[in-house]
């Protein structure tokens, strides 16, 4: 596929030009700088209108006449400072607001271009102006700095019902709409760092919403706002930008929490209450007034979550959540015990055994939904997990769930009865609470159905 893009042929002269903008906070020298050189090097001259540096008020003491002396011998880079911490949605507004490129190229500060990132960019955006575009992120190892590139296809991005953001292949449906492998791919969503915009477009969209602190969340609202607004979202596979994800951030997420529930509040209608539900703490959290945004939305005309869900992420499943059956799954002769499922981490989500915790109310890990299908579903994530019995087992373990709902196995089927039993039919047995049962740990167990508080369960969403 790389040798098609090789082959496609640019008309610099029709390209509009571009600003590049990179906020930054207390980033290291390196890093900083090999961005800002690969920006220089791989961009056309004609198409580059400047570079532009948003120091994000960082106290780091390289970062500051060091780097102005530095950036001062580049052609095209300026630097510019916020005179206090601002976040990287007001940053990259900074750098907006003085961007004289007709496109916005944002980039973050730890990143190396590719040969030919933005030929395709600028060209999509020439041809839509609706259009915001995506780069296919080239991962640069966190140890070695090595740029590894990225194997296979590119991914498009999604977001679970914590709103966490994901990575998924490309579904059928757009490939089959893709006429060439250098399309672009439409995506439900994006990671944030990296796309263009048709300075305009940005404008009419209603740039970023400046209640946002620090980071996160900001990436969804934007998706959701570009679509649900008449835009699209897209990644373009000819463009690849490499970026570094460190193990940990130099400054606190804690801000996060606040940023995607204002998302949540202005874009995804009753549709939030799904993520309330699987993050009960997130309802607590002061997130400050989304009025504007929200006249904003209704100025712009834009169509409503379940458009959103159904048109452009008909692959996100969309959890019943029933009153009464969702939320922490406790048992009634064992005190505040839980159904609990603890995968190792977001890419081994499946096969692990379900053991039962003190009750935290917190959501996530402590989080199913019992379904009309029979299913226990543990659906805070992408993919979906579904608890299963094993064959010749008498434990739960999660298995990926069916969407089709005339598939679903039988081993995935429980009966809630209206006594609180969760009947087993492919092995008709009942769910058991019992002490020390994996690895010293209380755990869920099939035993013959009886009339014990040990085998009776109910549904609680708060604690
Ligand atoms: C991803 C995005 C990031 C942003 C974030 C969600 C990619 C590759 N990265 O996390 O751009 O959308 O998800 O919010 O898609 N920064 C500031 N001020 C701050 C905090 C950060 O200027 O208070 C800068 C930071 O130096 C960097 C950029 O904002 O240039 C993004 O931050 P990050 O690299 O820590 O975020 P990342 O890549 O983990
Ligand atoms: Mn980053």
């Amino acid at each position: 596929m790389w040798d098609l893009c090789k082959e496609k042929k640019y008309d610099y002269y029709k390209l509009p030009k571009t600003s590049v903008i990179i906020a930054f906070y207390n980033e290291a020298w390196s890093t900083l700088l090999r961005t800002v050189h690969s920006v220089l090097e791989t961009s056309p001259d004609i198409l580059l209108e400047e570079v532009i540096l948003v120091d994000d008020y960082s106290d780091k003491e390289h970062l500051k006449e060091t780097l102005e002396n530095y950036v001062a011998a580049l052609r095209k880079v300026r630097l510019i400072r916020a005179n206090k911490r601002e976040g990287l949605v007001r940053a990259r507004l900074l750098g907006a607001s003085l961007a004289k490129g007709d496109v916005l190229t944002f980039l973050d500060c730890h990143c190396e271009c590719h040969e030919g990132w933005l030929e395709p960019l600028l060209e999509r955006i020439g041809e839509e102006e609706s259009a915001v575009v995506c780069p296919v992120i080239d991962v640069i190892d966190w140890n070695t700095f090595e740029y590894l590139g990225n194997a296979g296809e590119p991914q498009i991005g999604g977001f679970d019902w914590r709103l966490v953001f994901t990575w998924h292949l490309i579904p059928e449906r757009e490939q089959k709409r893709r006429r060439s492998k250098t399309d672009v791919i439409r995506s439900p969503t994006m990671a944030g760092g990296l796309f263009a915009v048709s300075k305009n477009y940005f404008d009419y969209l209603g740039s970023y919403d400046t209640g946002m602190e620090v980071w996160g969340g900001e990436n969804l609202e934007f998706s959701f706002r570009i679509w649900q607004c008449g835009g699209s979202l897209e990644i373009h596979p000819c463009s690849h930008v490499g970026h570094v994800f460190p193990k940990q951030a130099p400054y606190s997420r804690a801000k996060a929490l606040a940023n995607s529930v204002r998302a949540a509040e202005v874009w995804m209608d009753e549709y939030k209450e799904l993520y309330y539900h699987r993050n009960p703490h997130a309802r607590l959290e002061p997130y400050g007034d989304v009025t504007e945004r929200r006249v904003l939305r209704e100025k712009l005309k834009c169509k409503d979550f379940k458009w959103f869900l159904e048109n452009i992420y008909p692959e996100l499943h969309v959890p019943e959540d029933r009153l009464g059956f969702f939320g922490m799954l406790k048992n009634r002769g064992m005190a505040n015990h839980c159904f609990d499922y603890n995968p190792p981490n977001d890419h081994e989500v499946m096969g692990h055994r379900i053991i039962l915790y003190p009750c935290h109310g917190m959501g996530q890990n402590q989080f199913f939904e019992y379904t009309s299908h029979n299913e226990i579903r543990y659906n805070t994530r992408q993919p979906e997990a579904c608890a299963a019995v094993e064959l010749g087992t008498d434990y739960l373990t999660m298995h990926l769930c069916q969407d089709n709902i005339q598939n679903i196995p039988e081993n995935q089927k429980f009966v809630f009865t209206k006594d609180g039993s969760l009947f087993h039919v492919h092995t008709q047995q009942c769910v058991q609470a019992e002490p020390d049962s994996y690895n010293g740990s209380p755990a869920p167990l099939l035993r013959p159905c009886a009339n014990s508080e040990h085998q009776k369960w109910f549904f609680k969403e708060r604690s």
